[in-house]
């Protein structure tokens, strides 16, 4: 029989194990071109989890670093602490897409944003901010990917829900006659194979599975939570004046107590409830893993995936998280 590709995911069809990837039903199998997991995900939004592991992904990853063709790595601005595997392994020529900038609130100076990334990330030879949702900068993008590409064929890489084949799908929509689109969704590993999309004679985008980071916060909540905390419209920052030990309360996901008076604001999906709480009373989410953090005004605390948070004045922090999650605090690129 001869080998078919998801045209949604990338992975070898098969009609052998309903379990496993790429499963199509056997009198399908002539006619579909769409495994039946990213069929449910594409219609009727159901996820499944793959049995893909980091390892399958980071082989996919170096031998893609083997090809010195341009690479596009794409970065979601909720989860920049993890770009890291990616950039140690960065030889050949790079272009730094930070996505979703749609979802920052309008007051964030792009440019000071940009210039903070090419003084931390020096090995990129380009940096842009783009939004796929909006349509913002992905002229200028291909600008700089035919400017700079060794080859007709460019890498899309990144860590999973970066934001790629949303990307790569804007392009098809907007630079070719085609409808087939790449299957996208907020839920982790979406894309399992490389996927070439000839976007014209001279270029040939290759949409790729994304690297799994196990400190991203949707890898240790439930879809329903997942489905929330993605960030969808323009976030509105929420502004707390703390005083004697104010504890906030993310409903469905942890808590920030917040141990000295203080000015902050929280950059969080507009969705999630956060209920102002007394920290001697209150002791819900207080089982989870506990990260005592303090964090000076020219810093910013970032629990991975899910917020990042300003101080006007050096804060200490308890956050309780499920365990695992990524919380660090980096130089603060926002004024
Ligand atoms: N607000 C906003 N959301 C976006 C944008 N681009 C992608 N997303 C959302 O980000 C989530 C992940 O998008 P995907 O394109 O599936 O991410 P991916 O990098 O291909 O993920 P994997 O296939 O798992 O590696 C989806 O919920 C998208 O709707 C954007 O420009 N703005
Ligand atoms: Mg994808």
């Amino acid at each position: 029989m001869n080998k078919k590709y998801c045209i949604g995911c990338g992975v070898e069809l098969q009609c052998e194990d309903a379990f496993d990837d790429g499963y199509v039903n056997p009198k399908m199998f002539g006619t579909t071109v769409m495994c039946r997991r990213c069929f449910r995900l594409k219609h009727y939004g159901e996820y499944k989890v793959t049995n893909k592991s980091n390892a399958y992904y980071r082989n996919i990853i170096k031998s893609i670093f083997l090809q010195d063709e341009l690479v596009v790595h794409v970065v979601d601005i909720f989860a920049m602490g993890s770009m890291d595997y990616i950039y140690s392994k960065l030889y050949s020529k790079a272009i730094l897409v930070i996505s979703k900038i749609d979802i920052l609130p309008k007051s964030i100076n792009e440019e000071r944003l940009i210039e903070y990334c090419k003084k931390k990330y020096p090995k990129y030879q380009e940096v842009i901010a783009i939004s796929s949702d909006k349509n913002y900068h992905l002229d200028e993008l291909l600008m700089l990917i035919m400017k700079n590409k060794c080859s007709k064929e460019v890498y899309i890489l990144g860590n999973s829900n970066s934001g790629k084949s949303t990307f790569i799908n804007k392009m098809i929509k907007n630079y070719t006659d085609k409808n087939n689109f790449i299957v996208t969704s907020c839920m982790p590993s979406t894309t399992l194979n490389v996927i070439s999309i000839k976007i014209n004679d001279d270029l040939t985008l290759l949409d790729t599975p994304g690297i799994i980071n196990d400190g991203d916060i949707v890898m240790h909540l439930d879809e329903e939570v997942v489905k929330e905390i993605n960030i969808k419209h323009e976030i509105k920052p929420r502004i707390y004046q703390t005083k004697d030990n104010t504890s906030l309360v993310l409903n469905k996901i942890g808590r920030i107590d917040v141990l000295n008076d203080s000015n902050l604001s929280i950059y969080i999906s507009n969705n999630i409830d956060i209920d102002q709480a007394n920290f001697n009373t209150n002791n819900k989410y207080r089982d989870l893993e506990l990260t005592k953090i303090r964090v000076k005004e020219d810093e910013d605390l970032v629990i991975e995936g899910l917020c990042f948070i300003k101080v006007t004045e050096k804060t200490e922090f308890d956050i309780y998280m499920p365990e695992g999650v990524d919380i660090y605090k980096r130089e603060k690129f926002i004024g």
